[in-house]
């Protein structure tokens, strides 16, 4: 994926767009959609598949982490079209008006959307009016089956095996990666020492970084996206990671034919279950377009090619039938009721406490 973020490539793409006529729609004749998405998160054959129905050309860059994607939206001035948010994250994009309301009758697809999933998405956005849903997934251990069991010799159930440092002391030689990712780290700890993980009191927070502080030594690199090829190549051998992230250096471990086997767990004290979000920031310089890729990706057969790229569910309940029976079948993917039972959804945290939460993450990160 190529990386469009020099501030000149910005200014030539301006003085193009304005050429153009920056603000009309261009979606029927072509014209450039800016997309900024997560990391490893679609089949780039439906990019080009978009282009060559549409005529619209796609500028496509990625990050990994809403903590970046979050500073960069509210601030404003992107030039992106779409971005991805999760669910958490919506309300404030919303309450600062960094994004646009959603013309619906752009979207035809809405209705292949499932029900109850929508009914859960209105606690971020009533109504629906700014967000499709992109993909789900959750948060869990990513490990390398061999190299664990060697060292441990028990099963990866637990958030112990990547929070007690007894346990870390044992795996520290063979690659330990954290995501850096300060609101989804501190739900999972919060969590794991029986704190409510939506917790607003300070004390629980401070709790939380002392464990992250205590595990900090044993971690080779904070990352939220490194840890795929690493798992895969058998450079770390246990990830705190998104679970269709695992899945793929899974298949990537398999592609190599290098003898690597990667598994992935939701530990049994439990974790987030995440929903990313297509919108469209308040400036973007193409929303028609923006529009008919969303309604693009509505389109059961396009968004099972994207699960089944990215091994992530989609939301999309007419796509179902069509994705294949690995990824449909694949309870870490297409949660069953077992694993249901041990997920948390994340609420939003106001500015004040999201300041705090990364005052404190830096003091994880740098160990001061
Ligand atoms: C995609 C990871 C998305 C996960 N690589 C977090 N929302």
């Amino acid at each position: 994926m190529r990386k469009w973020i020099s501030a000149l490539g910005a200014l030539a793409a301006a003085a193009l767009l304005a050429a153009c006529g920056a603000g009309s729609d261009k979606a029927a004749g072509g014209g450039e959609l800016r997309i900024y998405n997560w990391s490893d998160y679609i089949d780039p054959a439906l990019l080009e598949a978009f282009t060559k129905e549409t005529g619209i050309k796609v500028r496509y860059d990625t990050f990994d982490s809403n903590e970046v994607l979050e500073t960069k939206v509210l601030q404003g001035g992107t030039g992106y079209d779409l971005v991805v948010p999760s669910n958490h994250n919506l309300p404030r994009y919303i309450q600062a008006g960094a994004i646009q309301p959603l013309d619906k009758s752009k979207l035809s697809g809405l209705a292949n959307l499932d029900p109850a999933l929508m009914g859960h998405l209105a606690a971020f956005d009533p109504g629906a009016k700014y967000a499709v849903p992109y993909m789900q997934g959750t948060i869990g251990i990513g490990y390398n089956v061999d190299a664990v069991a060697k060292r441990l010799g028990r099963p990866v159930d637990s958030w112990a095996i990547v929070l007690d440092p007894a346990n870390l002391a044992k795996l520290k030689d063979c690659g330990v990666y954290f995501l850096d990712a300060s609101e989804d780290m501190y739900a999972v700890a919060l969590n794991y020492l029986g704190n409510d993980p939506n917790s607003k009191a300070p004390a629980d927070y401070a709790a939380a970084t002392d464990l992250l502080v205590k595990a900090r030594p044993y971690v080779r690199k904070f990352h939220s996206s490194e840890y795929i090829d690493a798992l895969a190549n058998g450079d770390a051998c246990v990830a705190v990671g998104y679970s269709g992230d695992v899945l793929q250096a899974k298949d990537r471990a398999g592609e190599a034919k290098n003898g690597v086997k990667v598994a992935y767990a939701v530990p049994r004290e439990g974790s987030q279950i995440w929903f990313d979000l297509f919108v469209i920031p308040k400036d973007a310089p193409n929303a028609a377009a923006a529009h008919r890729f969303i309604d693009y990706m509505l389109r059961p057969d396009v968004i099972a090619k994207a699960s089944n790229f990215t091994h992530y569910a989609n939301a999309n309940a007419a796509s179902t039938k069509l994705l294949d029976a690995e990824v449909r079948d694949d309870p870490n993917v297409y949660v069953g009721p077992e694993l249901s039972k041990r997920l948390f959804v994340t609420t939003t945290k106001d500015q004040a406490l999201l300041r705090e939460l990364n005052r404190q993450w830096t003091r994880v990160l740098t160990g001061r």
